[in-house]
């Protein structure tokens, strides 16, 4: 059916937006059955990292005295401060004010505790029902860590992620930390050698390949500095080269590359220290020209680097360019890049993945960056129908589809939804 008005555009891509279901494919969710690892209810939404380095910026506590809190008491002073003493106008503020609303929560009594009793009594697997129907995300990706302690005792005791839960294999120890983690894979029966050789080269390899055993990973993660160059006469170069690249192939499993990250600017914040910076797109694009038969997964941090990582798109197909990375995901950048996106990619890009560390976050990050994209989008499709061009329902939820899911399906060449 044509769609014959501006106004019965905007109405068609709203309707598409809201009814197609979103693989959300990054984030540092768990499956409940994981157990206490997977962070829910109003305490963890509200000492979230990045409200931890708002509120810093409004009170003269020192850090480490934060840290002594408890988690009610941290939620308190940050509620205080961010949310009572001033209007919560932040995205990361006015996120938590939305996830109430959606959830049926009234805020308007700015009463913590009636909050508190709203989640309380609830279980995780009721939540993540609750949170998945309510954001409409059919599928989540997690960010599986085997250097955690905790994590890693979970999945050598054989546990599994529930259905719609998928694994990804996140190695930054591996390539950001070598010198103190080939101590690690030593202990764990890796026989790495202290030179570079066939042997190290075997035993990371025997490593990579446990773990994908274990998780059967959708793809392979690192976040990488500013600095990151590539090739590199470093330990990172060498894994990269010699390990990273060829299990991946083999596997034919992406390797995501996250780059931009400056980490622990601020130690003394922990995760809320962290910063961004400009990395030199030169080493992703010597890892595309001289690997064609891998697939890349790439988000970078940096809004300086966004013009130029979706140029490079537009020369290598085997890159996949998703998301608003963190410090990207404000309305007025997601708006501006995804702009800038289409206008360069047409629709073969992932736009979004939440990176919700607290399960209600899916709410809040997804509405948000829906909003955005009702508009975006509505734009770029009137720009079509305006020349003459014949825009159908069938044509905008076949997009809207890829978008949400279908691109980064096919990307893998598998389909584990369920
Ligand atoms: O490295 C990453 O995956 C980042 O997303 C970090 O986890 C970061 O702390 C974060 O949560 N950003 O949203
Ligand atoms: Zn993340």
């Amino acid at each position: 059916m044509t769609i014959t008005t501006e106004k019965g555009i905007r109405k068609t891509v709203e309707e598409a937006i809201d009814n197609q279901p979103i693989t959300d494919i990054h984030t540092h969710l768990f499956s409940p059955n994981f157990g206490d690892i997977l962070l829910w209810d109003i305490d963890e939404l509200l000492t979230y990292h990045y409200l931890v380095a708002e509120v810093m910026r409004w009170t003269d506590m020192d850090a480490a005295s934060f840290w002594r809190l408890n988690k009610k008491e941290q939620a308190e002073l940050i509620w205080q401060k961010l949310f009572i003493e001033r209007t919560p106008v932040s995205e990361a503020a006015r996120g938590v004010l939305t996830t109430l609303q959606e959830m049926g929560i009234d805020p308007k009594t700015k009463n913590l505790d009636t909050y508190r009793a709203e989640f309380a009594g609830r279980t995780a697997e009721a939540q993540v029902q609750a949170v998945m129907e309510q954001a409409n995300v059919s599928n989540i990706v997690m960010t599986n860590d085997p250097f955690d302690e905790q994590e890693r005792a979970i999945w050598l005791d054989g546990m599994k992620p529930q259905d719609n839960f998928h694994a990804v294999l996140r190695i930054d120890p591996l390539l950001n930390d070598f010198e103190n983690t080939k101590e690690s894979l030593r202990a764990w029966g890796y026989d790495i050698q202290e030179k570079w050789n066939e042997q190290s080269i075997a035993e990371v390899n025997r490593f990579l390949e446990d773990w994908i055993g274990m998780m059967s990973p959708l793809y392979m993660a690192v976040s990488l500095p500013p600095s990151f160059a590539y090739p590199e006469d470093s330990d990172r170069g060498r894994i990269i080269r010699d390990c990273i690249l060829p299990v991946t192939k083999k596997h034919n499993i992406p390797f995501a590359l996250m780059i931009g990250v400056k980490k622990r600017v601020n130690p003394d914040l922990i995760d809320a220290g962290d910063f961004v910076g400009k990395a030199d797109i030169s080493a992703l694009e010597n890892l595309l020209a001289e690997n064609q038969e891998n697939k890349f997964l790439v988000t970078m941090l940096s809004r300086e680097n966004q013009h130029e990582l979706a140029v490079l798109a537009r020369k290598f197909r085997h890159l996949m360019v998703f998301g608003c990375w963190w410090f990207m995901n404000n309305p007025v950048i997601v708006n501006e890049v995804t702009r800038m996106r289409m206008e360069l990619l047409n629709t073969s890009f992932i736009p979004q993945h939440s990176d919700a560390r607290v399960l209600e976050q899916v709410v809040y990050k997804w509405k948000h960056t829906k909003t955005v994209l009702k508009d975006v989008l509505t734009e770029k499709y009137e720009d079509v129908r305006s020349t003459g061009w014949p825009v159908t329902k069938e044509d905008i939820e076949k997009d809207v589809a890829a978008l949400f899911q279908e691109n980064f399906w096919n990307f893998l060449e598998k389909d584990f939804r369920r």
